[in-house]
């Protein structure tokens, strides 16, 4: 088993001090830019469209629409979820245009781009693009795409209405309702919004003629899924296609898919015979890049008389804006399905899905990917249960938890648990938070003109399986003696660099500089899985450490040979081969530095596994004040336990869930895409009006772990990425209900912005 650290990132000092290679950063000679004409509107058939003026402006080089992308059958948007709904009904696909030929269905969609010797030329000539629209009546809610008298956005998508599915045991579920002492009903919903990463969406794409190939710069999480998504959307072969993928500055789920502009791109660099550049302003980032959540869900929960839950049913409500990504719906449907029992052991589950399309910005992952939206809607529940019962919240979910002996646990929705210890991991929350003392704080509070609250949520998680069946990891060994990992992930900031190096320098025995990772590389013939799920540790982790157990083992009679003995003769440890019961030694490295002169290295290896779910748990506790003059809220204290198996890198680790958990705040508070509902507008279309989390919102997070190491891998790792995201809704949320209750608020929803707690306490003061 590897040991634990807290190194620092050893990829931080090239990151901070401008060293980083972003998409942007690639500028290939005589590249040409591009920039993209935007829908003006949500919804509209246009009329017509006429490009000439713009390539006769001065410096364009060209222009594309969406006729030149079905010309070259560009044709296949990719979308790999297939989900069967209500009497075998499959799910609808619409297609999804690379440019908007008949029709535009969101605000920010492409029509046209044109390309230029600057992107300030080419954005200047989009003015002169001739477009006549014939407006539609734009919807952008659940609610209003179902209804009779709604637009239809394509087509082959009857009433808007892409999925009607049901799960779970709907007789079982009746029946346990039927006999139930109490029935608890909550709706909730998740605000619909931007992921916003650092570094702005870019691509540059150059065409090689001799090769009939094309080299790819973007911003990524992975290569074979990339490149499997390129091929499909634009059916040129997978080995046509030449990544180059390096830093991201952050991702959050949304750069896991091929985007319409990147396809445009290989068109002009064909065409035009240049590189084509594109960089995305932050404002066409609002309008263009995929939106995450925005789930309406209601809950209900049958209990008896000793408040033990008996069956669980949901409603999901799922808006999956104008088309479907690749990951949207596997987000939206797939992951609440299999979390829809939590932690908790509820003998019948039913969930009812209505997975919608609205004149809006794709909806797609966004880091928990419906894990956040599923745990918010089941911990805000139980709460509410809690709370309409006059028990404490965390004696209900004690009383409800599943056992520790019952693992590994099939929920009735057929996912399986994996060992976990869910009251040990909230008991330690609740004490580093201390629970016990809160009535005093919240007194405290209450003199000095405060409102003061504390809530919690436990959750689990299921970290992605994968889209590929395996995950594999190749060592090469250089000249000089050190190692090359290489591996198809590709960080986002995660710091795979640091984590995947010492799994392989541990095993090695050598120093953690010694070993260098290098991920997603063209021309590494490796199959894998990207960054995504919060399986890289888990998956590629856990294949470097037995691409570093079997480097050892064919190094051995490569050792035993220099050393003049058998295999058998000899042990291996801390970085060196050495004779069992004798003084003959020879280092690792030294042999590798030998055996330089032989192609490729006899020392190479590649191993692969098949890697699939781990499941992390964790309760976070997260304690609220409220100032009741402006309605502003801030997180006094916020603790989060994790269970992420055999932590592999503490500083990490504490890194991804205090990333996770501001997340979560900047949800809670402030974040919220916004569209006009009778005209379909985006009204967040920069940071202006769009609220980002500042840093002084939380103060003084306690980060603790309660490992129970997994089975399902050789590090015994779970996942951990995405746990703040999952965890922070709920507990915040529920904070807030805490504290708002006492004034006979019951149940505000996301986000809690200052003026809407600041009506809610003056309606209640007014009562
Ligand atoms: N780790 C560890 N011990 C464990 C588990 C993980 O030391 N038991 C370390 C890993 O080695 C890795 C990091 O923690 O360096 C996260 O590992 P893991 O949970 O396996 O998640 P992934 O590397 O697969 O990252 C994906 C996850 C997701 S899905 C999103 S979205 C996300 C996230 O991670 N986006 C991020 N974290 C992000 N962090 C940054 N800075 N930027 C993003 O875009």
């Amino acid at each position: 088993m590897t040991d634990t650290h807290a190194a620092n990132r050893r990829e931080d000092l090239r990151l901070i001090t401008g060293r980083g290679r972003y998409s942007a950063d690639w500028n290939p000679p005589g590249a040409l830019h591009a920039c993209f004409l935007r829908a003006d509107r949500a919804h509209a058939e246009i009329v017509s469209l006429n490009v000439k003026p713009a390539l006769a402006q001065r410096g364009v080089a060209g222009v594309f629409t969406g006729a030149d992308a079905i010309a070259a059958g560009y044709t296949r948007f990719p979308s790999f979820a297939n989900y069967t709904g209500r009497n075998g009904q499959p799910m609808l696909k619409p297609d999804r245009p690379v440019l908007a030929t008949d029709k535009v269905r969101f605000v920010g969609e492409p029509v046209a781009m044109v390309v230029a010797g600057s992107a300030l030329v080419a954005q200047d000539a989009l003015d002169a693009i001739e477009i006549e629209y014939r407006d539609l009546p734009a919807v952008v809610t659940v609610e209003d795409a179902l209804a009779k008298s709604a637009p239809q956005l394509h087509a082959d998508v009857p009433g808007n209405l892409v999925l009607d599915m049901e799960t779970g045991d709907a007789a079982a579920v009746d029946q346990a309702f039927a006999k139930a002492a109490h029935v608890s009903r909550l709706k909730v919903a998740t605000s619909r919004v931007a992921p916003n990463p650092m570094e702005p969406r870019a691509c540059v794409v150059s065409y090689d003629a001799a090769a009939d190939a094309y080299d790819i710069y973007v911003c990524s999480q992975g290569i074979v899924m990339m490149r499997k998504q390129f091929a499909t959307l634009t059916g040129i072969a997978e080995e046509k296609l030449r990544f180059h993928l390096h830093d991201i500055g952050g991702s959050f789920g949304q750069r896991s898919a091929v985007y319409p502009e990147y396809a445009a791109q290989m068109l002009a660099a064909r065409k035009l015979g240049r590189p084509v550049k594109w960089v995305s302003s932050r404002s066409e980032g609002f309008m263009s890049d995929s939106h995450g959540r925005g789930l309406e869900i209601t809950g209900e929960l049958a209990l008896d008389r000793d408040a033990k839950f008996l069956a669980a049913r949901y409603h999901f409500d799922v808006d999956m804006g104008a088309h479907l990504t690749p990951t949207g719906p596997a987000s939206h449907v797939r992951n609440p399905t299999t979390l829809m029992t939590g932690v908790y052991r509820i003998p019948a589950l039913h969930g009812n899905f209505r997975v919608v399309l609205t004149n809006t910005v794709p909806i797609a992952a966004y880091r928990g990917a419906g894990r956040p939206d599923i745990a918010y809607a089941v911990e805000r529940l139980v709460d509410h249960a809690a709370d309409e019962l006059g028990i404490d919240r965390a004696e209900i979910r004690r009383r409800n938890f599943i056992a520790p002996d019952a693992f590994p646990y099939k929920t009735p929705t057929g996912a399986v648990y994996e060992r976990a210890e869910f009251a040990a991991v909230m008991d330690q929350a609740l004490k580093a938070a201390n629970w016990a003392g809160f009535e005093q704080r919240r007194a405290d509070a209450s003199r000095q003109g405060r409102i003061r609250g504390i809530g919690l949520s436990t959750i689990i998680e299921a970290t992605g399986a994968g889209m590929f069946p395996k995950d594999q990891v190749a060592i090469e060994v250089e000249a000089d003696g050190k190692f090359t990992v290489y591996a198809t992930s590709l960080s986002q900031g995660q710091g795979h660099a640091t984590t995947f190096a010492h799994v392989v320098a541990q095993a090695l025995g050598v120093p953690d500089e010694e070993v260098e990772l290098r991920e997603s590389v063209h021309g590494k013939d490796l199959t894998g899985n990207h960054t995504g799920g919060s399986r890289s540790m888990a998956g590629a982790g856990s294949v470097c450490r037995l691409a570093a157990d079997k480097l050892i083992e064919q190094a051995k009679p490569l050792a035993a040979e220099a050393l003049e003995l058998e295999p058998s003769q000899i042990d291996f440890g801390d970085g060196a081969f050495r004779q069992r019961g004798g003084d003959k030694v020879i280092l690792l490295q030294e042999l590798a530095r030998n055996l330089a002169g032989r192609k490729p290295h006899p020392m190479n290896v590649m191993a692969e596994a098949t890697v699939g779910s781990t499941w992390p748990n964790g309760c976070h506790v997260a304690e609220v004040e409220i100032d009741p003059d402006t309605g502003v809220s801030r997180v006094a204290s916020y603790v989060a336990v994790d269970d992420s198996g055999v932590v592999i890198n503490h500083a990490i680790v504490e890194g991804q869930v205090h990333g996770g958990v501001v997340q979560g705040v900047g949800q809670i508070f402030g974040e919220q895409v916004m569209y006009d509902r009778a005209s379909g507008q985006l009204l967040t279309g920069s940071f202006m009006d769009y609220t980002m989390p500042r840093a002084g919102i939380l103060h003084g997070m306690h980060v603790g772990d309660h490992p129970v190491p997994s089975k399902l891998n050789c590090l015994g790792a779970k996942g951990v990425g995405e746990s703040g995201c999952t965890a922070s809704l709920s507990a915040l949320a529920n904070a807030m209900t805490d504290a708002l209750r006492p004034l006979g608020i019951a149940e505000l929803e996301m986000p809690f912005t200052p003026s809407k707690v600041w009506h809610a306490i003056r309606n209640a003061q007014a009562k």
